[in-house]
């Protein structure tokens, strides 16, 4: 058994927001260690370089005695529910008045001296945090944008300490180990089924999501998704949905001929003028505007950051159109909610059919609920990776299928059958890490292959 010094906060994970938490407990002169579960975290030694003094224990979470621990921040990667950690999350620490085991986003919390937007969901939290992040600056407010996307929380403490505004996405593992986030303005975008080999199920995922609202000012909620409605007690509720506005809600609505962002009976801003399309996005841009009139964002400003802005890459984007067959990259759509979206959004304006190329690491979910779009639709789905067996059996009745080895086997097949008029869809509904590093890396590999295909093509032409 390795004793954990009196006294001492034990930081558990290395990885990108152990390193945050560890920088941030050096800058607050706090006494701590460093505990992951595998043998040789990624980045140990220039850790080890950078702080010689600080001990690291690799190996089971088992072999610790947290008794006489400060406190135990753990990283968003690792369960807190982990063997090793039983009865943490239930002690109260006299020292903070939280639980023993705490996240990264309870220290910010309790270091932070501005407010905090905050944006949660299964899906669109990237899309909404950079847009409300643009909004921001051009109200000419100094906003630090970070969390679960780009730049780690506690970092921006150090990297913006002027900021006047704090812009956090937050994932369901963050908010899971969060007592009281205090958000000025905390928006639930949306929930579909994900994390499920995390949570346990879909309760345990919606019970550690509904913490954004935890002592928030005002929540702003998806007014068809009564999932994302605040449990807890908030002053102030605005929603906002994909459809025409009702009382003092944002929606969508037409307006001489045009699809018009509406809040409540006012027009906003014609869909035509922005460069994101689709239903889904329309509900991200309004869920955006919602948050930034909460913060008292000039209407002017929000408007031109919207009207610039494009998206983010491998989220519908659009690579390349081949002999008349359109090639999209959403790769970031990693659940069965995120593809429906990609699937509905993209199959409104095609003249031919979607093939689909999905899988990956399913997460435990139902893809049940792809089989009648995917039936409407889809000219073939061809599957890869650890969990194309369980696609194929919830869509095989419905939709032509074929399981093949990989993405570039997937992408080789595609090529053969598309013709003009059909979209390629990498849209994958799972998670990317059986056979990449991450989502941008099979983003990419579908983008180089695409343009390589284009340019032997226009050569040949
Ligand atoms: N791990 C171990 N043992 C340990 C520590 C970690 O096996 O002791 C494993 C985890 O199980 C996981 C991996 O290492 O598979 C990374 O875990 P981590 O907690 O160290 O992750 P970080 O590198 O700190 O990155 C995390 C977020 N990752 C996760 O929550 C899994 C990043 O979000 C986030 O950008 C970063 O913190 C900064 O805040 C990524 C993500 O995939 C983009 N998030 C999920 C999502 O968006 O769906 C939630
Ligand atoms: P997150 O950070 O929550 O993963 P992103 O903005 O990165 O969100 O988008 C993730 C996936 O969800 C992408 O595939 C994107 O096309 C899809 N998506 C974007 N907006 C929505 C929405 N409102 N509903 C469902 N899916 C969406």
């Amino acid at each position: 058994m390795v004793r954990v010094a009196n006294g001492v906060t034990v930081v558990i994970g290395l990885g990108i927001s152990g390193q945050a938490i560890c920088r941030h407990l050096a800058r607050q002169g706090m006494l701590f260690m460093v505990a992951d579960t595998r043998a040789a975290p990624p980045g140990l030694d220039d850790f080890q370089k950078q702080y010689p003094d600080i001990e690291v224990y690799c190996g089971p979470l088992t072999a610790l005695d947290f008794t006489n621990a400060h406190e135990v921040v753990i990283s968003p990667g690792v369960d807190p529910h982990s063997p090793g950690l039983e009865g943490l999350l239930e002690r109260y620490n006299p020292a903070t008045g939280e639980p023993m085991l705490v996240g990264e986003i309870a220290l910010f919390v309790r270091a932070v001296n501005a407010p905090i937007a905050a944006i949660t969901g299964s899906n669109a939290k990237s899309t909404v945090t950079t847009l409300l992040g643009e909004m921001a600056s051009a109200a000419g407010v100094n906003a630090a944008v970070g969390g679960n996307l780009g730049t780690p929380a506690l970092d921006l403490l150090a990297d913006c300490p002027n900021a006047e505004l704090y812009i956090l996405e937050l994932s369901s593992f963050q908010l899971e180990t969060t007592p009281r986030l205090s958000a000025k303005v905390a928006a639930f975008l949306n929930i579909c089924e994900d994390h499920l080999d995390r949570h346990g199920d879909m309760a345990g995922y919606h019970r550690a999501k509904q913490r954004i609202f935890y002592g928030a000012q005002t929540a702003i909620v998806n007014a068809d998704d009564p999932l994302t409605w605040p449990e807890v007690s908030v002053s102030h509720v605005q929603r906002f949905k994909a459809s025409a506005p009702e009382g003092d809600d944002w929606g969508v609505a037409q307006k001489d001929g045009e699809l018009t962002l509406f809040h409540g009976d006012v027009a906003w801003l014609g869909t035509e003028k922005l460069a994101i399309a689709g239903l889904h996005n329309y509900a991200n841009a309004l869920a955006a505007l919602a948050m930034g009139s909460a913060l008292g964002f000039a209407k002017v400003s929000m408007c031109q950051a919207l009207a610039s802005f494009k998206g983010l890459p491998h989220r519908s984007e659009v690579i390349a159109r081949v002999n008349g067959v359109l090639w999209v990259n959403d790769s970031k759509g990693t659940n069965v909610g995120a593809t429906l979206a990609a699937i509905q959004g993209i199959s409104a304006s095609l003249e031919g059919k979607v093939i689909l190329l999905a899988g990956g690491v399913g997460k435990g979910a139902d893809f049940t609920p792809l089989a009648a779009p995917l039936a409407e639709c889809a000219k073939a789905v061809l599957l890869f990776g650890i969990d194309a067996h369980r696609l194929k059996s919830a869509l095989s009745s419905s939709v032509s299928v074929q399981v093949v080895n990989d993405l570039t086997l997937a992408m080789e097949i595609a090529w053969e059958i598309a013709e003009p008029g059909d979209c390629v869809l990498l849209s994958p509904a799972c998670a990317s890490l059986d056979q990449f590093i991450n989502y941008q890396a099979r983003g990419d590999a579908f983008r180089s292959w695409v343009e390589q295909k284009q340019l032997q093509h226009n050569d040949s032409g």
